[in-house]
This record gives structure tokens, sequence and C-alpha cells, in this order.
């Protein structure tokens, strides 16, 4: 079984998100997405978002391309991450491109384009009225 693993806060999820995990899922047999709790991203990537944690979770296992979502909890837990789940390809989108590559040395490393006409960003600024 191929296993594979990508990150995110999927926030708002949106179409963009799914594009990213039905590519993913097609590097393998089973998806997990380390999913970034509320402490995470408010402390590190400065992200407040609309859903918490629990609810971003439901969501993301309601894909039917996702077949286990873990807390990211922190920016240093990947290398671990891929040992302990035997990961064998990591998948993130292209903004992050060359950003994981030192994970080289335990799985294969994908980025894959981002869907660009959509982003949480643009929803809130669309639904703000805002230019
Ligand atoms: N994504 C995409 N197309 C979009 C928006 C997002 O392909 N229009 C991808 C991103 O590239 C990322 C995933 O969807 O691979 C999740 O996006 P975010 O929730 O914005 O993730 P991010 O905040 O970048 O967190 O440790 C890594 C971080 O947790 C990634």
């Amino acid at each position: 079984m191929k296993r594979v693993i990508t990150y995110g806060t999927f926030d708002l999820l949106h179409y963009g998100h799914i594009n990213l995990l039905r590519r993913a899922r097609q590097y393998g047999d089973y998806l997990i997405v380390a999913l970034s709790t509320d402490e995470f991203n408010w402390n590190e990537k400065k992200k407040k978002c609309y859903f918490s944690y629990e609810e971003r979770k439901a969501l993301l296992e309601a894909i039917r391309y996702v077949d286990l979502v873990i807390p990211e909890e922190g920016w240093d837990q990947k290398a671990s991450d891929v040992r302990e789940y035997h990961i064998d390809t990591f998948v993130m989108g292209d903004d992050w491109a060359g950003q994981f590559d030192f994970l080289k040395e335990y799985c294969e490393v994908v980025y894959l384009p981002r869907t660009p006409e959509i982003s949480t960003t643009q929803i809130k600024q669309d639904l703000a009225g805002k230019p």
C-alpha cells in the first residue's frame, strides 16, 4: 500500500483544496492529511480560522480522497510523521515548492500546481464586498 501525506489549514474548504487532495491521493492508495490545529494556525501561521479544528477535521473526513486526518501542531513534525506513518510520497501545493525538499531523504516529494483563481482570502474579500 502506497501512503501519501499532505499538510494544511483547509479553512473555508473550497474546490482548490479538493483539487489538491484528489491529485495527492492519486500518488498512492491511502492519503493522510495533517491538519493545522487552531493553536498552530494562530501562533505560527497568524491565521484565524473561521472553522475550528474539529469542524475542519469533520469536513476533511467526509472527502472520499481522505483516509486519515491527524493534527499538525508544529512546523517540525514532518520528518517524524513520514517515518511514523511509513509515508511513500509527501505532496504539497507549489506555493511551497522547494520548502520541504529535506524530506527527499525519507520519501518522494511532490509539489502540485495550485488552483490559481481561488483562495480563502479571496472568498473572504468577495464576501466582504472588497474589490
Ligand atoms: N491549495 C491549492 N490551491 C488553492 C489553495 C490551496 O492547491 N487555490 C493547496 C495548498 O497549496 C496546500 C493545500 O491546498 O497544499 C492547503 O492549503 P492551505 O490550507 O492554505 O495550507 P497552508 O496554510 O499553506 O498550510 O506545514 C504546511 C502548512 O500546514 C501548509
